[in-house]
């Protein structure tokens, strides 16, 4: 059983040792639904990372010369224990995140989906048989860990997206040094317990407790061979951008969204307003792959309107721990603060309002949760022009978009593309023709038909393109940001002879 919530003040795991590290300053997990304290911190500082780097670098040798399948041993134990406590640890997750408890729950059942494919894929092959050119030369593709990972992950997925990030780089054969998202320190907590409960080796997997300095002091260190980074588009492009400058070092990074859904002439509506609403404010629009716009064929563009506005104006908002809630609250009060600023911007712009539930009446705020970060859908429509920002940044928060066009699927699909960003997007339609022009040529990386945006599953490849990620995506591909390739060539001759037709003759002065 964990040691969280409380009084107790929790600490930093390093070396296979809790320990309250160097610092003396503290620091608070708040439930963003009733602003109460669920526990304690200590907060990391740069004397701690450079303890945890020192122990992660350190366990290198001895954890890359275990088997895939040994290593993958202790994941499973991982798997097990996030199985058996998934009501617990949902429930957990919603308290601390302010998810509704359904959301919550998936965050665990995806958690343990990613250490399922991670860990079992360790009896699956790592590398290629290549032909040569010599048929006396056999030519393989091997890998080799990259050494010691640097994680840093976000709030709005706290169980799951460490597990995309750490499942994988230690089966692999890395080490880690992760730093959890502040606003959700309480379940990394419990997640570094469930790495010494299942014994993992001292220094192979630390954690550090903190804010952004403590995630600086990671990605900045030359012991960090990749970085891996889930979070916002500022704070990646910072770290890619410091990363991409140091030889040897990798930053694999996924950011945020301005995430469309085109809703054509031949679409049936009653998926295109179920899809949207999901889109639109599942997690309180604090997903990557929220979408914060919905571009609408002006043919069914009243009705569509009509029917997604009646539902934004009732969507329950409420406590994330009740069965009946769809949107729980924002993670904090700066990111209301933030919400209001969109808004205010879409209105500055011309926007023309249609739902406005920023300030939650009375009656919508439950009992006892008067001081949560409430904040209701804002739905407005405007006409679509390129200049505008507030269809161009990412709110990342129940603040959407209608944008009626005419024409055809090429016309929605290039409003689609003109944002800075590339993550997720879906179209509803029942024309195949206008399905696949939007697969081939919208600029994402996570594409639907007759979907919502949201909701990934584990195996597929995750990440976006221009702002937002460079091209690692988790799951199968985040294996090449953590290992290094070589190839591998032998020769079953005594002769020495060269690809290319390259001569292998040694000539002497007097040939
Ligand atoms: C995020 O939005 O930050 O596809 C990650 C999904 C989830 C992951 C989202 N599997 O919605």
């Amino acid at each position: 059983m964990s040691h969280q919530s409380g009084t107790q003040l929790n600490q930093h795991y390093i070396d296979g040792e809790w320990t309250d590290g160097d610092g003396s300053d503290t620091f608070a997990s708040e439930s963003p639904a009733t602003g109460e304290t669920l526990a304690e911190f200590t907060r990391g500082t740069e004397a701690d990372v450079d303890a945890a780097l020192a122990a992660a670098d350190e366990a290198t040798e001895e954890w890359r010369e275990l088997s895939y399948i040994d290593r993958a041993e202790y994941l499973w134990e991982i798997y097990h224990e996030l199985r058996d406590r998934h009501q617990e640890l949902g429930e957990v997750v919603s308290k601390e995140c302010g998810k509704e408890i359904s959301e919550g729950k998936a965050d665990v059942t995806e958690a343990w989906h990613m250490v399922e494919w991670a860990a079992g894929n360790a009896r699956h092959p790592h590398g290629d048989v290549v032909p040569s050119e010599v048929g006396d030369k056999d030519a393989y593709m091997r890998r080799k860990p990259r050494g010691v990972v640097g994680c840093i992950t976000p709030w709005n997925f706290p169980v799951a997206i460490p597990f995309w990030h750490m499942a994988i780089a230690l089966v692999e054969g890395n080490t880690v040094v992760w730093k959890p998202a502040e606003q959700t320190p309480w379940c990394g907590q419990i997640i570094a317990e469930m790495f010494d409960d299942a014994g993992i080796p001292d220094g192979v997997f630390n954690m550090v407790q903190g804010f952004g300095d403590a995630g600086a002091a990671i990605t900045d260190d030359e012991r960090v061979d990749t970085v891996l980074f889930t979070g916002s588009a500022e704070v990646g492009q910072e770290i890619a951008s410091k990363v991409g400058g140091e030889p040897g070092k990798l930053a694999a990074c996924e950011m945020g969204g301005k995430n469309g859904i085109i809703i054509t002439e031949e679409a049936d509506l009653d998926i295109a307003v179920h899809s949207a609403i999901m889109s639109s404010f599942k997690t309180t629009g604090q997903r990557c792959v929220s979408s914060e716009r919905l571009i609408v064929h002006t043919d069914v563009y009243d009705e569509f309107k009509e029917r997604y506005v009646e539902i934004a104006e009732d969507v329950a908002v409420g406590d994330p721990l009740e069965e009946s809630t769809f949107m729980g609250p924002a993670i904090e009060p700066e990111h209301v603060e933030k919400i209001r600023k969109h808004n205010e911007l879409a209105e500055q712009e011309g926007a023309n309002v249609l739902v406005d539930r920023f300030e939650l009446g009375e009656d919508e705020i439950p009992d006892g949760h008067e001081d949560g970060n409430w904040v209701g859908p804002f739905v407005y429509e405007i006409e679509y022009d390129t200049d505008l920002r507030c269809l161009k940044e990412e709110c990342f928060g129940p603040h959407v978009a209608l944008l009626e066009y005419e024409g055809d699927i090429e016309d929605a699909v290039e409003i689609h593309n003109d944002t800075p960003y590339g993550l997720a997007g879906a179209v509803i339609s029942e024309d195949y023709r206008q399905i696949n022009y939007f697969r081939d040529h919208a600029e994402i990386g996570l594409a639907y038909a007759n979907l919502p945006c949201i909701g990934a599953e584990v195996h597929l490849p995750f990440g976006g393109v221009k702002k937002s990620g460079n091209g690692y995506p988790s799951a199968r591909e985040a294996i090449e940001a953590v290992t290094e390739r070589t190839a591998w060539t032998m020769n079953n001759s005594k002769d020495i002879q060269m690809a290319q037709g390259l001569s292998a003759d040694i000539t002497m002065q007097d040939d």
